[in-house]
This record gives structure tokens, C-alpha cells and sequence, in this order.
């Protein structure tokens, strides 16, 4: 260990790792290429997951700290002795790489993989320990012919299926664009083209027959998932309890032609109140009404899209159910069609976007009267229903590198399934060629030879939906999963612990929850949640400057031109556009692996935003040199050198204390943060307890250093190598220090608080060790620490007591 930089400590002992894989010992061992060995059935399993990244080339600060914290959490179980997985892999499927590919005239495929082994190296690297035998990339066949086989169990068990949907066409490209994708005026981002509403054949699945699970569910979650996320979740399939209520119909000039109306309600109590109908200007009657009158039609798309309390009135009147007045009916901007019924009955007593659509449009205002309609007549009328905000999810997009969808079109068939043998359906990049390829093909079903391939491929989301089973047991080339190999790692609670964006505590998550419910029930895996505690990490921001007037943002280089009163200094989501960016290649090639992981974990709660600074990294720089010299300086001291036993007695306490308490962050409560603030204190009590025996000293050190190795595994290898005079193995190959609590609660030092009748008049400690004092010598340090205050007074008496083990209070009376 002389006098080598933080940098080559990377190199050194990443290079050994590659030999020797420390700390590995995850049991799914048929991913190790390895007939599967016995499973080490008495050690506990952890699955320890990070959201699996898009390999865009580079890794960012985001990465780092998702990575780090992972890392530190799964070395640290490893040490416990748990089986742990640590995988990754690629969420590789998506639009960027067809953009490159276009731009740069590459195989989408070609530019995914250079990404990977780029970032790949990046990680490496950074000295995460990941399980690279489980890796996967969920573009390559061997990952996405299960993706296909998950659509197929979808589709058997009645879960998949087709529908029109409208889409933003661009008929210069001829292709579908996302909503982002399409520009403020209606034009294509590429193209320029104005884009068009096409209605095209899609493939949904039912996500919403799971709808009541995944709300309930997230009660089985209140323990480890943030309530913030389970607040989204449930906001997000929006179930809400009401009632139906049907209104007749009818048209003033025509009385006899009626049509039923049914609307959806929180508030069936404030019926009595309804003093008109709406309906969303998308509502079958809207439609009819304006097929039949062409201002209306015109008046009606002036308001689609409006959010105001715009309306059109139509020509019909809705019959008050109870009282059978006849009530005004408007299609009405604020009315969605995609929610309950697309119809609501307008109480503007009680709702205030109905308050102010009457207002708008002069409407009565009739008050609720509770007692106008009888509990019996509203039961009648009301018919008790819930309704969801959910939608099933549509999952077919016309994009070339993605899943294809497994289905054939057969004319006299319909819909058929690739049988599972001709798995996986690979699809070719090119659009000519794919359209050339999905022709003609044969009928599974009916053996005719004019089929054609479903051209669509699946929303990225699918492939994420289930990756987490594939991990644990990655290389199965004959199923998607063993369910023994599931059940090994993920038993009934799932995932054990789940780190990664808050971005994705929406759709990822609920996707994932849907496919781990369905799997469920089709009985492959055990549990019905997927994810049993999950850590949302904080984003990562970077320092920014602006002048102050424009609101520019400001180059490095431009900052120190502008005056100081110019310019503020903000914190902001990392972007190009701001300057502010912080690479963490550059960072590993000055300040090394361990620093790099010290700064985004020591910053603050994994949770927590958190602001970048450069300048915090010196401080650890320093740290561990200090450490450094402190285990050359134990190795020159005297082995047999006694101590203090009071200096003994405190460092042991504190020692066992910080292990107490460093154990609890990586086991339950993630604040690293705390941890590493923790193993700082105890490497300064080496030094503030330096009258302590020497053999305590480098069990303290020995102990630092092992708890040190999943913050900074390269440093705490050098330390470990260094300590034991490399006569053992890696310290990731070490067990985890246990606490003693009968030391760490020890009472090693009194406070004593010395009173003069009832008042404080001083503060004493007193050493325990290496015996408890006596009361006669607790008196005597008492009289004399307040022997000038006290002057000529006589002491009359003396009270002692205890309100604690390790306080004592002396009152004297004088
Ligand atoms: C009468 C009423 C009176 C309502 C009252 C509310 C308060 P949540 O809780 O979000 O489910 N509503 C129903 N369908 C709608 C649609 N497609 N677009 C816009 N609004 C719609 O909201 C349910 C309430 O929102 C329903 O209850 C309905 O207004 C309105 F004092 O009916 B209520
Ligand atoms: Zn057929």
C-alpha cells in the first residue's frame, strides 16, 4: 500500500476482483454456467434490484448514485452472510436508438450494443459488484422471446386484445408519432408534416381487470414503499364509489323518440339539486346532435379542448328522474369522455365547476333539499357503482425495434397466435423489408398461405414489466423463468428490495404489479407483489449559474466575467443546456471510484435531492488518507502495549455503538448518509482515544474497515490488505462485525451534576472503569469541584441519587 493514488487502487484491485470474485455467492447457479450446485439452503436469500438503466452511452450522476447505493446495501447483506442477487441488465428496446440509427445511418441494434459495453466498462469502473453472469438486454432474442411468450399467456387467458385507437399520423414519414413528438401548431418534430388523427387496430391488454387488486394491494405495502408512491398509484386508477343514475332523454318537438342517459355520481344525495345535464362533447349524443346541425358541429369543435366552463347547448332536454321536470342538456367542455360515463348531472349548489358552467350560462340554482326525495324513491333511482380513471393499456406502437407483436392476421381466422415453438418472431429493422416480410406468411390455424404478420411492436413497458423473474434465472433458454429459481430469490414478498427513480413510481410500477398479479394467478410464481420495499432515490442536481437580468445560464468559463451582483447560483436538474453537468468518467479519472461514491452517498438521504458539489470530495480525499496513515501508524506500534482502561472501556462502547448503529441503516433504515457519517466518528475516536491499548486500537480499525468496504470497496481492500499483511482474503469475502448491546449500552462514564440546595452549580464525568467509584469518592469530587463556591458555608447534608444508570445527581445542603 505505498503511496498509490486513489486512482490506481481502482485499477489494482479491479483487476484482482476480475480474477478472484470476492463476495460472490448467489445460488441461481445455472447462470453461472455451472451445473446447479446445491442451493445454500440455511443462508437467507436478498434480491437487491436497481431500476435497470436505458443504455444511452454515458453514465450520468443519476446512475452513480442509484448504483452506489445498491452496491453498498447488497455488499453490506453479503457480508451478513445472505445469498444475495445483484443483477443487471438493459432496458434497451425504444425510440433513441431508431433515431440514431436514422440520423447516423446505424443498426439500431449496433448503436444499443456499442452503448452497453460502453457503459458497461463505465460501471465496471466505478467498482459496483454486480452479477454480470445474470445480465440481460431486453432487445436481444433471447430476452424478448419471452416477452413474446408473456404476451401469448396474455392473450390465451382472454387479457390481450384489439381495438381502434386513435394516433397522431404523420403521412410525410408515415408513421405514428407520440404526443411529444408532435409540436405546438399540430406539426411533426421530424417531418414538419401537420399530423393527422388516425383511428388504427391496437392491441390493448386488460390491465383493468386487476383494477381492485392493485389498489388494495398497496395496503399490503404501507411498511416499505413511501406513501407518496402508494398515494400515486392510487390516484392513478382513480377508484371512486358513487352511483348511476339514469335520465330520459327526449326532444322537445318530438317527445315520443327517447334515449336513455346514464351519468356517473359521487353525490346521488344532491339529486334534488340537478338543475341541468352535461355531456362531454365526445358522447354518442353530442356526436348525433351535430351530425344533424352544422353550426352545432361547428360550435362544438370550438370547444373541444377547452378546459373552461365553455358548452353548447343541444337540442334536447333531460328528464329529471324524481321529478320529471325538464332540465336543459349542453355538451360541455369540462366533461372528459374518458371518465365514467362522459355525463354528469350538474348540481351548481354543491359542485363548483358546475357553479360556475350555470353561472356561465345563466342556469338555476336550485338549493339541495335532503328532504325533497325519500331515501326509498333515490335508492331506486341510484344504482351503486365504482369507476376508475384507469384505461387498459394500449401496447402496440408502430416502431421497428421493439418486441413484435407474436400474432398473425389470417383473413379467415382473424387474430392467430405464433405457436410458442416459433418463438422468438424476429422482426427486420428496416420498414421495407418488415413489410415485405410480414407478408404471405402461413396460418397457424388454417395452414393458408396469405397471412401477414402484425407489423406493430410492444411499448417498451412490456419488456420491463417482468425483467426482475428473468434475472433469476437469465440464461434459461428453455422457459422465461424456473419457478423454483423465482421462488428462491423472491418467495411470497418479491423483489426484496427495489431502489431506482421516483419518475417511475407510476406506470413502471403498476405495469409490474399487473404482469406479477397475472403470473400469479397462472400460478408461476408465489408472490403476488412484486416489489417488497422500495427506495426512491432523489434526483441529482448540479450547481448553475445565471445572470441575474436575462436569465441566461452561464458557462463555467463565462461565470467569473460576470459581475458577482449579475449573477445568482442555483441548483438544477443536470442538462447540457445549463452547464452543469458533472461526468462521472471524469470524476473516476481524478478522484477515483471511492470518492466519487463518498460524495453522492455522504451528500445527503438516498431519498433526498441532492446538490452536487465538487468541492465536498476533498474532505473524503482526506479521509481516507487519514485512515491510510493511521493503519501504517497502528503497524508500527508496540502489539503489546496496555492502555487505559477507562479509554478502553469508552472506545469499546463507541465501537460497539457505531456498529449498532451502521448495521441498522443498511439493514432497514438506507440512510448511508449516516452510516458513512458514523464510521467517520469512530476513525476519530481512534485518534481522540489514543491511550487505549493497542490491540483495541486494531480491532477498532479492523472493524472500520470491514464496515467501510460497500461505501469504498477499493480503499477498504487496500486498508484490509494492509491490516492483515494480505495473509487473508478480500474483505468482501469478511463477515459483518456484530454488536455486542451489552457493550454498546455499558455505562462507561457518570455524569454527575453537582447542586447546591436544588440549584446546578456544576457538571462532572467520572470514569467507571475499571471499577464503579464509590459513593465516598463521588461525594469528595463533588465538594471539591464547588469548594469555592461553597466558601464558608457548611455542608449540613448530602443527597445522592441516581435518575439513571449513568447519571447521579449531589445535592448539598447547606
Ligand atoms: C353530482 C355532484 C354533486 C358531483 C356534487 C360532485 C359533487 P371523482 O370524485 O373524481 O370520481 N363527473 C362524473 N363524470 C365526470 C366526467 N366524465 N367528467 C367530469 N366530471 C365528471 O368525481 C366524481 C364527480 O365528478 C361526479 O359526482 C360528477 O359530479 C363529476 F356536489 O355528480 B358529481
Ligand atoms: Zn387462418
Amino acid at each position: 500500500g505505498e503511496n498509490l493514488t486513489l486512482t490506481e487502487l481502482d485499477r489494482k484491485w479491479q483487476a484482482k476482483w476480475a480474477e478472484t470474485r470476492p463476495g460472490r455467492s448467489a445460488t441461481g447457479d445455472a447462470c453461472a454456467g455451472q451445473a446447479t450446485s446445491e442451493p445454500a439452503l440455511t443462508k437467507e436469500t436478498k434480491y437487491v434490484l436497481c431500476m435497470f438503466p436505458y443504455p444511452s452511452g454515458d453514465l450520468h450522476l443519476g446512475h452513480v448514485r442509484v448504483y452506489a447505493i445498491g452496491d453498498a446495501l447488497s455488499r453490506a447483506a453479503r457480508m451478513q452472510g445472505r445469498d444475495v442477487l445483484f443483477p443487471i441488465g438493459w432496458d434497451a428496446f425504444g425510440l433513441p436508438a431508431e433515431n440514431a440509427a436514422r440520423d447516423r445511418g446505424v443498426h439500431p441494434g449496433d448503436w444499443t450494443n456499442m452503448n452497453i459495453s460502453q457503459m458497461k466498462g463505465q460501471l465496471k469502473d466505478l467498482g459496483i459488484a454486480f452479477d454480470w453472469d445474470y445480465e440481460l438486454a431486453t432487445c436481444k432474442p433471447d430476452y424478448y422471446r419471452w416477452t413474446q411468450w408473456l404476451f401469448l399467456r396474455l392473450h390465451r387467458a382472454g387479457l390481450a386484445y384489439q381495438a381502434d385507437a386513435t394516433v397522431n399520423w404523420d403521412p410525410v414519414d408515415e408513421t405514428v408519432l407520440a404526443n411529444e413528438q408532435v409540436d405546438g401548431q399540430g406539426r411533426s418534430w421530424r417531418s414538419g408534416a401537420v399530423v393527422e388523427k388516425r383511428d388504427l387496430r391496437q392491441w390493448f391488454l386488460n390491465i383493468c381487470a386487476y383494477q381492485d387488486d392493485l389498489v388494495d394491494g398497496l395496503d399490503t405495502l404501507t411498511e416499505g414503499w413511501p406513501e407518496l408512491v402508494r398515494k400515486a398509484q392510487r390516484q392513478w386508477i382513480g377508484r371512486s364509489e358513487g352511483a348511476h343514475i339514469t335520465f330520459e332523454m327526449f326532444r322537445p318537438d318530438d317527445s315520443a323518440a327517447t334515449t336513455d342517459v346514464t351519468v356517473f355520481t359521487t353525490r346521488p344525495d344532491t339529486l334534488s339539486g340537478a338543475s341541468f345535464v352535461a355531456l362531454s362533447p365526445q358522447h354518442p349524443l353530442s356526436r348525433q346532435s351535430a351530425a344533424q346541425d352544422v353550426n352545432l358541429a361547428i360550435a362544438l369543435e370550438s370547444i373541444a379542448g377547452a378546459e373552461g366552463a365553455e358548452g353548447v347547448l343541444l337540442p334536447i332536454k333531460a328528464r329529471h328522474p324524481v321529478t320529471n321536470e325538464p332540465l336543459p342538456v349542453f355538451a360541455a367542455a369540462y366533461v372528459l369522455s374518458s371518465y365514467g360515463e362522459g355525463a354528469v348531472m350538474g348540481v351548481p349548489a354543491e359542485d363548483e365547476r358546475d357553479a360556475r358552467f350555470a353561472e356561465e350560462h345563466d342556469l338555476r340554482v336550485p338549493e339541495v333539499d335532503s328532504t325533497a326525495i325519500d331515501a326509498d324513491t333515490l335508492a331506486k333511482v341510484c344504482k351503486p357503482t365504482k369507476t376508475y380513471r384507469l384505461h387498459d393499456w394500449l401496447v402496440s406502437r408502430q416502431r421497428g425495434w421493439g418486441a413484435p407483436i407474436p400474432i398473425v392476421h389470417c383473413d379467415s381466422c382473424g387474430p392467430v397466435e405464433v405457436p410458442e415453438s416459433q418463438l422468438p418472431v424476429v422482426r427486420p429493422f428496416d420498414q421495407q423489408e418488415a413489410k415485405a416480410w410480414a407478408e404471405d406468411v402461413t396460418c397457424p390455424s388454417c395452414g393458408g398461405t396469405h397471412a401477414r404478420r402484425d407489423l406493430d411492436t410492444l411499448d417498451t413497458f412490456v419488456d420491463s414489466s417482468w425483467y426482475f423473474f428473468r434475472f433469476c434465472d437469465a440464461k434459461n433458454d428453455q422457459m422465461a423463468f424456473d419457478p423454483a429459481k423465482v421462488d428462491h430469490f423472491m418467495g411470497e414478498r418479491g423483489v426484496g428490495l427495489y431502489i431506482g427513480g421516483v419518475e417511475h413510481a407510476i406506470l413502471h410500477l403498476l405495469y409490474s404489479r399487473f404482469i406479477t398479479r397475472f403470473l400469479h394467478s397462472e400460478g408461476l410464481v408465489r408472490c403476488v407483489e412484486p416489489f417488497d420495499t422500495l427506495l426512491t432515490q432523489g434526483m441529482v442536481l448540479g450547481k448553475t449559474f445565471k445572470e441575474t437580468k436575462s436569465g441566461r445560464y452561464l458557462k463555467p468559463n463565462e461565470v467569473d466575467s460576470v459581475q458577482e451582483e449579475d449573477r445568482i447560483q442555483v441548483w438544477e436538474k443536470m442538462s447540457k443546456s445549463k452547464y452543469n453537468g458533472v461526468s462521472p468518467v471524469d470524476l473516476l479519472s481524478t478522484v477515483g471510484a471511492d470518492v466519487t461514491r463518498l460524495g453522492i452517498l455522504f451528500a445527503t438521504a438516498p431519498e433526498a435531492e441532492l446538490a452536487w458539489d465538487d468541492a465536498a470530495l476533498a474532505g473524503h480525499t482526506r479521509w481516507l488518507k487519514r485512515v491510510h496513515t493511521s493503519i501504517e501508524a497502528l503497524a508500527k506500534g508496540d502489539p503489546d502495549h496496555r492502555g487505559s482502561a477507562a479509554a478502553d472501556a469508552e472506545l469499546k462502547t463507541f465501537l460497539h455503538k457505531t456498529i449498532m448503529s451502521v448495521t441498522d441503516q443498511v439493514n432497514t433504515k438506507f440512510h448511508l448518509n449516516v452510516a458513512i457519517a458514523d464510521l467517520m466518528k469512530l476513525s476519530n475516536a481512534l485518534a481522540d482515544f489514543d491511550t487505549a491499548s493497542h490491540r483495541l486500537k486494531v480491532e477498532v480499525m479492523n472493524t472500520l474497515v470491514r464496515m467501510l468496504a460497500p461505501f469504498a470497496p477499493h480503499a477498504a481492500e487496500e486498508f484490509w490488505e494492509m491490516l492483515t499483511n494480505g495473509q487473508q482474503s478480500s474483505v468482501h469475502d469478511q463477515t459483518w462485525p456484530k454488536a455486542d448491546a451489552a457493550i454498546a449500552n455499558a455505562v462507561t462514564a457518570l455524569n454527575v451534576v453537582v447542586q447546591i440546595r436544588g440549584k446546578k452549580k456544576a457538571v462532572l464525568t467520572i470514569p467507571c472503569e475499571p471499577e464503579m467509584p464509590s459513593q465516598e469518592a463521588l461525594l469528595e469530587a463533588a465538594r471539591e469541584a464547588v469548594r469555592e463556591t461553597l466558601g464558608e458555608d457548611v455542608v449540613r447534608k448530602e443527597i445522592v441519587v441516581f435518575p439513571r444508570k449513568d447519571r447521579c445527581i449531589i445535592n448539598l445542603v447547606i
